[in-house]
């Protein structure tokens, strides 16, 4: 179940800068993910971390998810994004989130738990810290592999002690036109929300990250905090939280409001069901030529199907 990054052998150019090894070290240390001989451990017979250490070596292209497909490089992850919040253009939300201030930073925890909190953003660095590659598949048909540090979203869940009655986790976006020119386009029904059932929440899978190829999350990927569903389609993985409320009623979600014979509220990964513009059969990995076959879950199945044991997919889309 936990997927601990694999290391395989960079080439000598992708090696860390020294600068952004020690700000990338430091960043980790803070984050509970350094313990002294971590980063110089990266390399094991087999090629897999032995599970006590938990970082990897160089910035881009050196990892790899389980089934031994490279991670996608910090430059590919960092400019072809999608963030309406900015623009609609995937390459022009990195420059545009160049001055996007994400700190100071809280996230409210509330709603039908006994014990409602606001977190402070230094406080979610106590939660116990992950590294996970994940693939990220978007509705539009194209994924990448992204190295994600985080935390376990049932950490935080569990801490604030959902009521029985919960049955849904509902996330909200940051709203704030100032900082998010695409929020003035009032053709969105902002701030960006989502949701999740509530034992999908609790899935081990599910993260809450933090950062990307152990740096601090980039401001185009979702700073300082997103949700990472691995087995839905990306628009579920909503970026700048600042509220999470359990409910018991399915929450409607931004992209299900606008249209929703399209984006369904369950939004699992699956090649047998088309978008009604598109066939979800085949997807284009970012960096590669020619297409990949679209895995069910998106490869996670093992791990989630049984949530959905006895439910129509095709229904709940
Ligand atoms: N707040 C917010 N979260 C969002 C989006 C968005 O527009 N706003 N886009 C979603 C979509 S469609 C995708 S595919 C992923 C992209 O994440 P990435 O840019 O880190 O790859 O973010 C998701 N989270
Ligand atoms: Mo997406």
């Amino acid at each position: 179940m936990e997927r601990k990054f694999q290391h395989r052998q960079p080439p000598s150019s992708e090696i860390t800068p020294q600068s952004v090894y020690l700000s990338r070290r430091e960043w980790l240390k803070m984050a509970g993910l350094v313990s002294t001989a971590s980063v110089l451990a990266a390399c094991t017979p087999n090629g897999t971390l032995p599970s006590s250490t938990t970082t990897s070596a160089a910035p881009n292209g050196s990892l790899v998810d389980e089934f031994g497909n490279p991670a996608n490089t910090y430059k590919e992850i960092t400019h072809y994004n999608n963030y309406y919040e900015f623009s609609t253009d995937k390459q022009a939300v990195a420059r545009l989130t160049e001055n996007f201030q994400a700190s100071p930073w809280a996230i409210e925890v509330g709603g039908m738990v006994h014990k409602p909190k606001t977190y402070d953003y230094n406080e979610l660095l106590k939660f116990e810290q992950v590294e996970r590659i994940y693939r990220l598949r978007c509705v539009e048909a194209w994924s990448m592999v992204i190295p994600w540090t985080g935390f376990e979203l049932n950490k935080l869940l569990r801490q604030v002690e959902p009521l029985s009655s919960a049955k849904y986790v509902k996330f909200t976006a940051l709203l704030d036109p100032k900082k998010f020119p695409g929020q003035r386009n009032r053709l969105y029904p902002w701030p960006y929300t989502e949701g999740l059932r509530l034992d999908e929440a609790m899935h081990p899978l599910t993260l809450i990250a933090l950062g990307v190829y152990g740096q601090p999350l980039p401001n185009q990927n979702g700073a300082p905090l997103r949700l990472v569903v691995p087995w839905k389609y990306g628009f579920k993985s909503i970026k700048a939280i600042i509220k999470i409320e359990l409910t018991d009623i399915q929450p409607t979600t931004l992209w299900s409001t606008i249209a929703p014979d399209e984006y369904g509220f369950y939004a699992n990964v699956n090649p047998q069901v088309d978008h009604p513009r598109w066939s979800q059969r085949t997807e284009r990995r970012i960096g590669e030529l020619g297409r990949r076959e679209t895995l069910m879950f998106n490869g996670y199945a093992d791990e989630v199907a049984p949530l959905y044991a006895g439910m129509d997919l095709r229904a709940n889309y």
